[in-house]
């Protein structure tokens, strides 16, 4: 709520209607009309740049995976050691709209509710530290509370999968299951793209149990985004292969400077040359 607190200020400052609106439905303060106070029992907010947008030109066929490490992040949920094992994979709708997510996990931890899970800002570092990949996956700034409202997914944080899709239920060693989702995507550029960050596990209390990051682990051979990528690969090794490369491309641009002006110069030589012949050929006819 401090977040919130913050937010209106400066949404207050701001003087956005729009935004101070679903803000008061957040903080509820200050009555404003039956419809904003509406969304705020389903818990469908608007984010500060608007609802999610659906992405309907995801490449398709590129698949990302985030994989699970052997062990917890969080070691006391597995006091024998390991983890929380599975993988999560995601490729975009055959018709660029929308990406395919489908989950498999097992050993869950049973500890008698569900577990939520979500797309992370930044990606897992070395080290493995799931607090390191920072916030969820929001680039509509809607915040995390009120919660999402599976109903309406369009107004929930893109990388909240688990509160528009189901969380993991730890009834049961394993878990698999499919579903599209609208608004997260595999467009590289995009606020929404995922493909460059990662997934975090968490208890209800949101410790984080674990974590694994997306690779883009192959696509569609008869894509035009798989196709251009090895093309521009080989050129590129070439050219960049090497450290030596920045250098040679110095060295190489040097001389070729050089003889360029080289050969200005001697153009230059060869007009003044040839204005005196023909100034001397003038003078000898006259
Ligand atoms: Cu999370």
């Amino acid at each position: 709520m401090r977040v919130s607190d913050s937010l209106s200020l400066l949404l207050a400052a701001a003087g956005s209607q729009v935004s101070a609106q679903s803000f008061v439905t957040t903080t509820s303060t200050g009555a404003t009309s039956a419809t904003s106070a509406t969304p705020s029992s389903t818990g469908s907010v608007t984010g500060e740049l608007g609802d999610a947008t659906v992405v309907t030109n995801n490449p398709p066929g590129v698949v990302y995976k985030a994989t699970f490490p052997e062990s917890a992040f969080f070691a006391p949920a597995f006091p024998n050691g390991g983890n929380i094992k599975g993988e999560i994979t995601a490729v975009a709708n055959s018709n660029g709209t929308g990406v395919v997510f489908s989950v498999k996990l097992s050993n869950l931890p049973k500890i008698g509710a569900s577990l939520p899970y979500h797309i992370h800002v930044d990606p897992v570092p070395a080290d493995g530290n799931c607090t390191a990949t920072l916030a969820h996956l929001d680039p509509f700034i809607r915040g995390e509370t009120p919660p999402c409202d599976k109903n309406a997914p369009a107004t929930c944080q893109v990388g909240d999968l688990s509160g528009k899709h189901g969380a993991i239920p730890t009834d049961q060693d394993t878990w698999e299951t499919s579903y599209v989702d609208l608004y997260a995507s595999t467009l590289e550029g995009i606020g929404a793209f995922f493909g460059n960050r990662s997934i975090v596990v968490h208890y209800p209390n949101k410790t984080r149990i674990t974590c694994a990051s997306f690779v883009k682990v192959g696509g569609s051979a008869s894509l035009p985004v798989t196709t251009s990528a090895p093309t521009s690969t080989p050129t590129a090794s070439p050219t960049q292969g090497g450290n030596s490369t920045a250098p040679t491309t110095t060295r190489g641009a040097a001389p070729s400077i050089s003889s360029s002006v080289a050969a200005a110069v001697s153009g230059l030589r060869t007009g003044v040359a040839g204005a005196l012949v023909f100034g001397a050929a003038v003078v000898f006819m006259l």
